[in-house]
């Protein structure tokens, strides 16, 4: 029996060297946080619709790379099941946070329950949700788009204080997203109870300047009387102004124009006096979206709202031809 003990020694810590061999080479997963320097953010960008989205994700992937975080940009081509899959993917990756602009505000609790149970925090940026379980998402960062309705009804307000009727169209944005609603919402809820101000037509033009156009041709050939367009972005009101020329008509003189986001094709036509109102909506939300995901992969909570900085841009600006560039 003795003689065998050191062969049975010399096997027993043959297996243990084996074993912590396997644990020290078996990689789990990216090393915990607090070991990382690098935090990864795992980003759903819904797609690319206008100049507003194409300055966002721009903007987006400028701040990472200013901030130090490692991106994952996803673009889901405006299909939802495009970001079902993108979150999914960044679940697998076990990034630190995911950052999503999700297209609607419906659909989302099953992913974010799975984005919950892998243990990842998930920042909502630019539009909202409609959620059973609002614990699902640690903040929003993105604009007040019911003060954005607002802000365009108070113009109106004030442009069209002498006349005794208003008839106005509405292209809005995509349906069930957070700012088609809310820059309804808020439109509507200011120009309140005075029946000057009658909305004959409303119809979605998906955030798109090809529908604006389409739209606004249908609208022009049904309606006679139209004294404003409200338009819910800026690529729909430029395609919308396509077809008020071709119609023979002076956009912003026969026809009053309110639109939001502020790119600088807008911003240009209000110098020219084509348009009359231009609501912000920035798209420059990067370093913001930078710093609270860094926070979050930090475990650091967050505001549940975050609402950039905005103005409004108007015919009664005194400084309107010395707007800089936009940028976007
Ligand atoms: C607003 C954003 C909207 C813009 C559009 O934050 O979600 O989507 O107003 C864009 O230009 O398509």
């Amino acid at each position: 029996m003795k003689k065998r003990l050191p062969a049975l020694l010399l096997a027993l810590a043959l297996v243990l060297g084996l074993v912590l061999l396997f644990f020290l080479l078996r990689r789990e997963g990216p090393a915990p946080v607090a070991d990382r320097h690098v935090p990864i953010v795992g980003f759903s960008q819904l797609g690319s619709e206008s100049g507003w989205r194409v300055g966002n994700s721009r903007d987006v992937i400028a701040a990472a790379q200013r901030a130090g975080v490692e991106l994952i940009y996803e673009n889901a081509g405006q299909k939802q099941e495009n970001q079902f899959n993108a979150i999914r993917s960044f679940i697998a990756y076990q990034v630190d946070v995911i950052a999503l602009a999700p297209i609607v505000e419906e659909g989302w609790d099953n992913v974010l329950r799975e984005a919950r149970e892998a243990g990842i925090p998930v920042l909502l940026s630019d539009r909202y949700i409609n959620i059973g379980d609002e614990s699902l998402f640690a903040g929003y960062v993105g604009s007040d788009f019911l003060e954005e309705g607002k802000a365009a009804a108070r113009f109106l307000m004030r442009k069209a204080a002498g006349m005794a009727r208003v008839n106005i169209v509405e292209i809005a944005g995509t349906e069930g997203s957070t700012p088609a609603k809310q820059r309804a919402s808020g439109f509507r809820d200011t120009l309140g109870a005075d029946e000057r101000f009658r909305i004959i037509h409303s119809v979605s033009g998906d955030f798109l300047r090809s529908k604006g156009k389409e739209n606004m041709r249908n609208i022009l050939a049904r309606f006679d009387e139209i004294d404003v367009l409200y338009s819910h972005n800026d690529a729909m009101t430029l395609g919308a102004i396509e077809a008020i020329e071709e119609a023979g008509l002076s956009p912003g003189q026969d026809i009053i124009i309110i639109t939001i986001d502020g790119e600088q094709g807008a911003i240009d036509l209000l110098k020219q006096g084509k348009i009359n109102c231009v609501v912000e909506c920035t798209p420059l939300l990067g370093d913001l979206i930078m710093d609270l995901a860094q926070r979050l992969a930090r475990g650091e909570d967050i505001p549940r709202v975050s609402h950039p900085k905005e103005r409004v841009f108007s015919e009664f600006d005194e400084d309107v031809q010395r707007i800089p560039p936009r940028g976007y």
